[in-house]
């Protein structure tokens, strides 16, 4: 595969990945009884423009990295799944505007997502790993996991949060653009929660900043930085293709390889100053 250059490839992010969550225009989803629990604003007009965002990984790396208050000082704050701010404030900070999840999530540990606190700060969105480039209607008779019950649940008892569903042609359209930019094949899974979630930033606000994807000279085998467990492959990936989706992240970095060395921070452009 001819790796682009890093112009070349973010035109393709911004020209090939559309980034949109399920309306209740969207058949299926377009019945009486799903318009109650779709958001009737967009993800846009929920947010608003955003000007500089933080993306927080999960990663063991940030333990001790005191990136709080700089990760606070963003306009916007996007975490994953269950990662915790009580009590890890000074590493990862406190504010949440968004939290992405993973379908897993929201069905396996129903009760935890319906329970705790953690969940009911800032915008939640949802993803399910879809077929590949699979139609809306073929994905929602057959999900990876069957969520659609545990977001209704969710919805009806945190009416006021708003909460979308992604749309699921996006993760594919993104490992397109991996596999075309990786120098063998890769795993037909789709992305991990930590890619899909810096493309969404990018598609919202002008800058991007991403803690601990790249990891820093902290690098460790921990898992997350909120528990004790060890799996390298939660940095290297097994399941997704995390190695891919890093090389690129760091082939399309603005910053310097010191921000990655000591803060594990990569700087992207938001698409709306990306010019092809
Ligand atoms: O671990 P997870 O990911 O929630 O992490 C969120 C994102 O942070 C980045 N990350 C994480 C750890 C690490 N050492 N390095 C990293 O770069 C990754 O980009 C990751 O996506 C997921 O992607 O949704 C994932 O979810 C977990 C798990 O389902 C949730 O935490 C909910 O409990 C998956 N783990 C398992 O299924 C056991 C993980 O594979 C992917």
């Amino acid at each position: 595969a001819a790796k682009l250059s890093p112009e070349k490839l973010l035109c393709q992010l911004r020209d090939r990945v559309n980034v949109t969550m399920i309306r209740g225009s969207d058949g299926p989803f377009d019945t009486s009884e799903w318009q109650q629990y779709l958001p009737g604003k967009s993800l846009n007009e929920t947010v608003g423009r955003l000007g500089r965002c933080a993306v927080v990984s999960s990663a063991g790396s940030l333990k001790s990295s005191h990136l709080g208050q700089e990760i606070d000082s963003h306009d916007a704050v996007l975490r994953f799944n269950g990662a915790p701010v009580k009590g890890f404030q000074d590493d990862v900070g406190q504010k949440t505007t968004i939290r992405l999840v993973n379908s897993q999530l929201v069905t396996v540990e129903e009760r935890q997502f319906l329970r705790e606190a953690l969940y009911n700060t800032g915008i939640l969105i949802v993803w399910d790993p879809a077929p590949y480039h699979a139609e809306i209607h073929e994905w929602y008779r057959k999900p990876d996991y069957n969520f659609f019950e545990s977001y209704k649940l969710y919805r009806s008892t945190h009416p006021e949060q708003p909460f979308y569903i992604l749309n699921p042609k996006m993760q594919w359209q993104l490992w397109d653009i991996l596999q075309e930019n990786s120098p063998e094949h890769i795993q037909p899974n789709p992305p991990s929660s930590g890619m899909l979630g810096i493309v969404i930033m990018m598609t919202l606000c002008d800058e991007v900043h991403v803690y601990e994807f790249l990891p820093s000279k902290r690098q460790t085998d921990i898992c997350h930085y909120y528990q004790k467990f060890h799996d390298r492959a939660c940095t290297m990936g097994a399941y997704h293709p995390l190695l891919f989706e890093k090389n690129l992240v760091k082939h399309i970095n603005q910053g310097t390889d010191e921000d990655i060395y000591t803060h594990g921070k990569v700087t992207l452009p938001g698409f709306r100053n990306v010019h092809c």
